[in-house]
């Protein structure tokens, strides 16, 4: 891979999920040494720092089915923002998290930079593709991947109208998919998402999937690739500091290849990893596993 400027902005925000902890995901990654894992790599290195994100005690959560959307709203806006900038500044944007609903920034993002090639590999446990008429629990941070592609209720997407546009969902592929809720399943088969279940990975193994949901990209037009990395995709034996974990997920050397077959796609323009929570790990196991999968994705090899 040819040496990138890869721009890293954290994002401390834990207003999407239930379980607090994932505003330290950005720090606990930033511990697992990750500026020099990329530099060892080749690459150029700049942390922009955290964004400023309220502290959920402060707030109420008003609404629900769509817990804390009048401080997510606001966040989503200042990150697409940023990352717009970055990506105008032609640098790769690594965006630390934070919950899951972030997504609908840095996506919104580089929708506003212009990106008309973009393509999203979506790694996760979940779909995240429930809105207020099917969440069971409320948190947006199972809403993103609604507000990306624009299909949800109008409720939910009256916080994207800042949205330049909605990626098409053609252009989103999920990888690891094994925790589906029943008011997804529906939306999610009638979406033109495409999706890659444990059972397939298990069936066809992980290269194969990987390859198939590139190609698929490929003939969508898709260019430039952003990897939204959810890492309860991993599983929790090896991943364990996750908000959500659900057994029977990706192993390390799983994971690993599928980073390694996305770095030789020579696609990747940019990445998050998401759902780190320092306090449900093993030490730093789980930042340790996401600066290693980075690594992979920006070009590190073996031999
Ligand atoms: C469930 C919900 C979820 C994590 C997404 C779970 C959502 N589908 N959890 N990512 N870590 O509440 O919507
Ligand atoms: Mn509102
Ligand atoms: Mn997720
Ligand atoms: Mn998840």
């Amino acid at each position: 891979m040819e040496p990138l400027e890869v721009g890293i902005l954290g994002v401390p925000m834990d207003l999407g999920s239930s379980r607090r902890g994932t505003d330290m995901g950005p720090s606990a990654i930033r511990y697992a040494r990750l500026t020099d894992a990329l530099r060892q790599v080749g690459h150029r290195v700049r942390d922009l720092g955290n964004l400023e994100v309220p502290v959920a005690e402060s707030l109420d959560a008003g609404n629900p089915r769509l817990k804390h959307i009048e401080a997510i709203e606001p966040v989503w806006r200042l990150l697409a923002d940023r990352v717009a900038r970055l990506a105008g500044e032609g640098r790769v944007p690594l965006v630390l998290g934070g919950d899951h609903s972030l997504a609908v920034g840095t996506i919104g993002g580089l929708l506003a930079a212009g990106w008309d090639d973009l393509g999203v590999l979506w790694f996760d446990a979940h779909a995240d593709f429930n809105d207020p008429a099917t969440t069971p629990s409320g948190n947006v941070h199972g809403m993103p991947v609604a507000c990306i592609v624009g299909h949800g209720t109008p409720e939910l997407l009256a916080h994207t109208r800042w949205l330049p546009r909605y990626l098409p969902a053609r252009r989103l592929v999920m990888i690891g998919l094994r925790d589906v809720d029943p008011g997804e399943r529906e939306k999610l088969r009638r979406s033109g998402i495409v999706t890659y279940t444990m059972q397939q990975i298990d069936e066809l193994g992980i290269a194969e999937v990987t390859r198939r949901a590139l190609q698929h990209l490929d003939g969508e037009g898709v260019r430039r690739l952003y990897v939204s990395f959810d890492v309860d995709v991993v599983d929790p034996d090896v991943a364990p500091g996750v908000g959500t974990p659900v057994v029977g997920g990706l192993t390390y050397r799983e994971s690993h290849l599928a980073m390694e077959i996305v770095a030789e796609s020579g696609l990747l323009a940019g990445m998050e990893v998401v759902e780190v929570n320092p306090i449900r790990d093993v030490l730093n196991r789980t930042a340790e596993v996401a600066v290693a999968l980075i690594a992979s994705a920006f070009g590190k090899r073996i031999l």
